[in-house]
């Protein structure tokens, strides 16, 4: 039986890819933070799939803890999904944010070098890394420069490249995805797709009358956090410890997905939705769109999810919640 270790766990991501794993007959080991409220810490797992995971204490700026975690379990892959995601909030937490998603992906290759190097590691890069470059046929893609545009597109270029370092200097197998957006119903309700979809549904049912929303015009391209995890495997099953970008090619402005989302549910956005400059942010990431072929030709991978089916299943999954 195959044993993965993985950081934010209790995440979108993290237990999207747990149900996977224990789908294909892995033992399944994760960290959480210790919380004052500990009902929220495993909120996104079913009480039968909680109990078929390894859940332990843990911290990425705590290396002793994740060195000891790792040398007792000797985990076949690692996956570091950790991370102060949000990248409005990177702006007022700067050095959290760094901590974390910089010198915690340090913390934790120093624990893997040192305790079990034989392992895989597979680290969530992102596509928030290219900031506003963008390739002369529109695209971005894995050899597209890294100018980022936040706090947190700065702490991940260096998680991407202290992982290359680490590959190259200690021949370890560690790899980076570059993961355009990807989301699902459990996405958390302050990212933009489903503060429209909850907010939207909300207003079908006469729960509220208003959506107010920061920058319509930026484009990203959004795909589905299921498909994306299956990437994740691949990738560090690869023979060769490499990175490749996840996308689904084709992009959307926040604009056009709001007009989607509201013509779904039969109303009209413009009689709802108005701007607050409180979700500006100080500098935009205006224009995202992923080149996969590297990924679909070298793995074989490709989304089973479109745009369109991806916001259907956020629209239903709070249809049926909040009825
Ligand atoms: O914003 C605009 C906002 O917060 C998308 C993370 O997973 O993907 C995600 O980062 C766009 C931006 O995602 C609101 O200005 C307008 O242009 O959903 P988001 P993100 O910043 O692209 C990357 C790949 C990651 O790696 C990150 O971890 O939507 N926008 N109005 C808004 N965004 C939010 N959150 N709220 C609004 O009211």
């Amino acid at each position: 039986m195959k044993k993965a270790f993985i950081t934010g766990i209790n995440g979108q991501d993290g237990s999207y890819l747990a149900e996977y794993l224990l789908s294909l007959g892995y033992e399944v080991h994760g960290i959480i933070r210790r919380n004052s409220t500990s009902e929220n810490q495993q909120s996104r797992f079913t009480e039968e799939v909680r109990h078929r995971l390894n859940i332990h204490y843990g911290d990425m700026l705590d290396q002793s803890s994740l060195q000891k975690l790792l040398f007792d379990i000797q985990p076949d892959e690692i996956y570091n999904l950790a991370a102060q995601s949000h990248v409005r909030i990177s702006y007022d937490v700067p050095q959290f944010t760094a901590q974390t998603n910089a010198i915690g992906v340090l913390n934790i290759l120093e624990a893997y070098r040192i305790s079990c190097p034989t392992a895989r590691f597979y680290q969530a890069s992102s596509s928030e890394m290219f900031g506003n470059s963008i390739d002369d046929d529109g695209f971005q893609r894995e050899t597209t420069p890294l100018t980022p545009v936040s706090p947190y597109g700065c702490s991940k270029v260096f998680g991407y490249n202290i992982v290359k370092n680490y590959r190259n200097a200690y021949k370890l197998h560690a790899c980076n995805g570059i993961l355009f957006n990807h989301e699902s119903p459990r996405r958390g309700s302050n990212f933009v797709t489903n503060k429209v979809v909850k907010t939207a549904v909300e207003i079908k049912l006469g729960l509220t009358d208003k959506l107010e929303l920061g920058n319509m015009d930026s484009y990203r391209d959004w795909g589905h956090s299921k498909d994306y995890v299956k990437a994740m495997h691949m990738i560090i099953n690869h023979d060769k410890p490499d990175d490749f970008v996840v996308s689904t090619m084709k992009t959307n402005s926040v604009r056009d997905m709001v007009k989607y989302v509201f013509a779904k549910l039969d109303l009209n956005y413009e009689e709802y939705v108005t701007q607050n400059d409180k979700f500006i942010r100080p500098e935009e990431l205006k224009y995202l769109k992923g080149d996969s072929t590297k990924i679909r030709s070298i793995l074989g991978w490709y989304p089973e999810y479109t745009f369109e089916t991806l916001m259907d299943d956020m629209i239903n999954h709070w249809l049926e919640k909040l009825k």
